[in-house]
């Protein structure tokens, strides 16, 4: 597809800390394509003839990343695909599109093969909060959420990977000045009025 067609927002923010949950507002308000790379692992890995399965798995137990390679790959495709179904956001054509990329990039390697082999994204949406509220936030969900890493054991895993991994792609984008950071400890409401506003400035 043609990446200067294409407007990304990259979505990021600790484990529970509300990402897919503003995304969905976020597409009612403006008609993004909403791709959590999460989403499109957890697909990959109970596709079947997947080679990467068990590795997904694993990674996602263990809330550890998975190879960049494989999650640019599909966040790729689904981009490309999106495009061609028209799926890119409403009222798009032509081969433009707008997405939401939540929940990536988190780790180094893959912000700066997206950037290459992709596109450069307009801004990075973060929303921050405490530990506290994150862990209430997972263990709740994890009593119907079916998901494999919503589990004590792991969700402390997956904050340790945050930390050590993820912020500093944060701050990567930070010291390029893209960064909106939203206080997503309040309620749902709460924070889509603030997310909206920041989306809202690049847009216009
Ligand atoms: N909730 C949300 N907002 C609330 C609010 N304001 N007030 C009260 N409750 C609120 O929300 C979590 C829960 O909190 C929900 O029950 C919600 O109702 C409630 P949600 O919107 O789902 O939060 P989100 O930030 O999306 O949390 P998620 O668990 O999806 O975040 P993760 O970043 O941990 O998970 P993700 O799916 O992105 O990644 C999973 C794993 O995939 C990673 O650990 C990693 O192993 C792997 N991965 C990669 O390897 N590479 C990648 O690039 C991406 C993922
Ligand atoms: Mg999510």
């Amino acid at each position: 597809f043609d990446h200067a067609k294409v407007t990304v927002i990259f979505v990021l923010g600790g484990p529970g800390a509300g990402k897919g949950t503003q995304c969905s507002h976020l597409v009612q308000d403006f008609g993004f394509c909403h791709l959590s790379a999460g989403d499109l692992l957890r697909a990959e890995q109970h596709r079947e003839g997947s080679q990467f399965g068990e590795l997904i798995q694993n990674c996602i137990k263990e809330g550890t990343i998975v190879p960049m390679e494989v999650t640019v790959k599909l966040l790729e495709n689904a981009m490309a695909a999106a495009l061609k179904e028209g799926r890119a956001g409403d009222g798009w054509a032509d081969g433009r599109g707008r997405f939401l990329i939540d929940g990536f990039p988190r780790k180094m390697d893959q912000a700066l093969k997206f950037d290459e082999d992709v596109c450069k994204a307009s801004m990075v949406l973060f929303f921050s909060t405490t530990e506290e509220v994150m862990l209430a936030r997972l263990l709740e969900r994890g009593k119907t959420s079916g998901r494999e890493d919503d589990n004590a054991e792991s969700i402390k895993k997956r904050f340790n990977t945050y930390k050590e991994t993820t912020m500093p792609v944060i701050e990567h984008y930070r010291s390029l000045g893209n960064v909106a950071e939203i206080d997503s400890s309040a309620s749902v409401e709460a924070v889509h009025i603030e997310a909206k506003a920041a989306v809202q400035k690049i847009l216009d």
